[in-house]
């Protein structure tokens, strides 16, 4: 039988490249998500091309009936799950305080920490009763340090990394692993997220350097859930070469 992983916001990004770096190594997926015809998609490339199960749960990870409903009511074969990739995660404008819009702090908020938080009770349930699991947290260089105007998005990356060494605590008795991995930036739609649709703008946050890619971030991913099982990386920070600090990147 193959194992499985839960990966929330597989619709795009990293959490695509995880869907098929995971499926490469013969995992069945949970794929979730708000954009259904994208996560069908990547399903059925994915089950052609792999030849292993795939189920879609498109749900908006800040609703906490939809997150409870949809992932409880998914078959008991599909609860035995081995990974969590608590991926999904966004930011949403980039303002100083004084002019931040409550919106995007709500959005923020709701879907980077709350989200977070609801797919995990659910999911470390489901490990405790296994009596196995590995829960992966994406936070970010912005989880580490702070940078002007990044404040509110800052502070819910600073809050998945106090929770993802909560949650390595509090799990610690039920031998389930915990593991935080922390990007610089990665080309992928995170800034034309972050400027809601501004294409121009979020294509010049990466001018002049080499980003990282998603793939990178699931290669780095796969290397920590491939330890053997006495090693659990707690965290690691993954940057390209050319950035030093969130806000300190060599441009050519
Ligand atoms: P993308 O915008 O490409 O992907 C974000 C994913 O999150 C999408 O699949 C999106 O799915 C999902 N998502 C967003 N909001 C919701 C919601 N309300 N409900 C359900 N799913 C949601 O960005 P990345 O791949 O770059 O981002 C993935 C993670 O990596 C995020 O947590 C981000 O903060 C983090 N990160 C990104 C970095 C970067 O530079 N790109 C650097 C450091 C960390 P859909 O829209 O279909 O719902
Ligand atoms: C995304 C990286 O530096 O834009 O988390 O915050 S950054």
């Amino acid at each position: 039988m193959n194992k499985i992983a839960l990966i929330t916001g597989a619709s795009s990004g990293i959490g695509e490249a995880c869907a098929e770096l995971f499926a490469n190594e013969h995992y069945d997926l949970i794929l979730t998500g708000r954009r259904l015809d994208r996560l069908e998609n990547l399903a059925k490339k994915l089950n052609t091309k792999y030849d292993i199960d795939v189920v879609v749960s498109s749900f908006d990870i800040r609703n906490r009936d939809e997150v409870l409903s949809s992932l409880e009511g998914l078959p008991s074969k599909w609860k035995k799950v081995d990974v969590l990739i608590n991926n999904a995660g966004l930011s949403q404008g980039l303002d100083p305080i004084q002019n931040g819009s409550l919106d995007d702090w709500d959005t923020m908020i709701d879907t980077n920490i709350k989200g977070l938080l609801y797919v995990s009770k659910v999911v470390s349930n489901w490990m405790i009763s296994n009596k196995f699991g590995h829960i992966i947290n994406i936070g970010s260089i912005a989880g580490k340090e702070v940078y002007q105007n990044g404040n509110v998005y800052c502070a819910t990356k600073h809050a998945v990394d106090a929770l993802n060494k909560a949650m390595r605590i509090d799990l610690l008795p039920h031998g389930i692993k915990v593991t935080a991995i922390h990007p610089g930036a990665v080309e992928t739609e995170f800034s034309e997220v972050r400027f809601k649709g501004d294409k121009e703008r979020a294509k010049k946050v990466y001018d002049g350097f080499e980003p990282l890619v998603a793939v990178d971030i699931a290669e780095t991913i796969w290397f920590a859930v491939s330890r053997p099982a006495h090693v659990n990386i707690n965290e690691l920070i993954v940057m390209p070469t050319a950035q030093a600090a969130a806000s300190i990147i060599f441009r050519e």
